[in-house]
């Protein structure tokens, strides 16, 4: 086994760099919004974790990977208000979903999967704590972070202020909202809608924003500094900034050690997305395919790549995973994809080199294990 430090891409260094955890190693993966199914952009990110857990795991570490449940926020709101169910229950069915399309995929199961609404407590704590610090204030029934507090804001992003402002608008973070002093301050707590749901706080009834949530999560389930953060790399702002600043903010600690973002599988040319509506479900592909065609499918692009899904995607993948399976049991590649993973988690060249192996007659079984497919 290589001794060589795995080295994985910083987003918030903007670089290369070794990734050396201790024996246990604490993620944090921003899980899902339970309002629609799970389409193969959300497959890919969790597929990218679930490598790098495995490979880390293969290097001899424990791995902790939380995942959260984003129970309640603007979106799933909106959409049960449209259907006309109780929030909680579309939840419900759409985390079941969830649960059936990853567990054919073969994932990890995850070291917890805490609730949004599991952590109105922890939420109200956290806030009481951001604003004991002086990074937030009260405003018109709602909680703010002070984002002039925080010099080092956009520190992750790299973002100008304009861009901030451009990115905020686009994903709901209301820079117009006009009881914030700045645009890009961003709620900790608001009042919520009649027909929304509601708990008592400090400040007014209310319910939390949607950053606050995984920063107070995190803290509860892995404490104040985790090793690394992941999530697709549409959250890299605003949400993580902010979690980021809130986290550092209500601590006084260092939050983040690694930021690994996944890039973003897209579909006729842009972003797949459920408010776009461009999806492919795996719960669609797995009634069609192998589910483990459909891992190697992901794992075929580089987790730093967009990609685009055509219809070639599942043809190819699946004689890739014919051409394996020919050839039986055997430890071809295996040392090939094990350096290819500690290089910035490179799965192409990975399967690369297990399809080299197998055209020359060697079972590739035990490198197609490791990267959690079952020959
Ligand atoms: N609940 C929040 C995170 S706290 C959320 O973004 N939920 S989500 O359901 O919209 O997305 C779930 C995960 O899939 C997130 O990590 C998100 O960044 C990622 N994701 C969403 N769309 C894509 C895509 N097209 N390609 C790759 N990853 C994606
Ligand atoms: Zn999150």
């Amino acid at each position: 086994m290589s001794v060589a430090p795995m080295r994985l891409y910083d987003t918030a260094r903007r670089q290369v760099v070794p990734f050396e955890p201790g024996p246990t190693v604490t993620m944090y993966t921003c899980g899902i919004t339970p309002y629609d199914a799970t389409h193969i952009g959300h497959a890919a990110t969790y597929l990218t974790y679930d490598v790098l857990q495995r490979r880390l795991r293969d290097r001899g570490h424990e791995t902790r990977c939380v995942r959260n449940i984003t129970d309640v926020d603007d979106d799933l709101l909106r959409k049960a208000r449209e259907v006309g169910v109780h929030y909680l229950d579309l939840a419900a069915g759409e985390i079941a979903r969830f649960d059936a399309d990853i567990e054919a995929l073969g994932l990890l199961p995850a070291w917890s999967e805490p609730r949004a609404t599991s952590a109105i407590a922890d939420i109200r704590g956290f806030i009481g704590m951001v604003l004991d610090r002086g990074h937030a204030y009260q405003s018109n029934g709602a909680v703010y972070f002070d984002v002039s507090s925080w010099p080092t804001f956009g520190s992750i992003s790299a973002l100008g202020r304009d861009e901030m402002l451009t990115l905020a608008a686009e994903r709901g973070g209301n820079p117009d909202d006009p009881a914030k002093r700045d645009p890009l301050d961003f709620v900790l707590w608001q009042p919520s809608a009649p027909d929304e749901p509601s708990w008592e706080s400090l400040w007014g009834p209310g319910r939390p924003g949607w950053h606050i949530e995984c920063s107070a999560l995190a803290l509860r389930e892995l404490g104040t500094t985790i090793d690394l953060h992941g999530g697709g790399s549409d959250l890299i702002f605003p949400h993580h900034e902010c979690e980021s600043a809130q986290s550092e903010a209500a601590t006084g600690e260092p939050f983040v050690r690694h930021w690994m973002h996944q890039a973003m599988v897209r579909m006729d040319g842009e972003k797949m997305s459920k408010s776009l509506g461009n999806l492919v479900f795996v719960s669609e592909l797995r009634k069609e395919w192998d589910p483990r065609a459909i891992r190697l499918a992901c794992m075929a692009h580089h987790y730093r790549e967009p990609w685009e899904w055509t219809g070639d995607v599942m043809p190819t993948a699946a004689a890739r995973l014919q051409s394996w399976s020919s050839v039986g049991i055997g430890d071809g590649a295996l040392e090939e994809v094990r350096d290819a993973l500690d290089r910035d988690l490179d799965t192409p060249a990975a399967l690369a080199a297990m399809d080299r192996a197998a055209s020359s007659g060697q079972g590739v079984s035990t490198a197609a294990a490791l990267l959690g497919i079952p020959l």
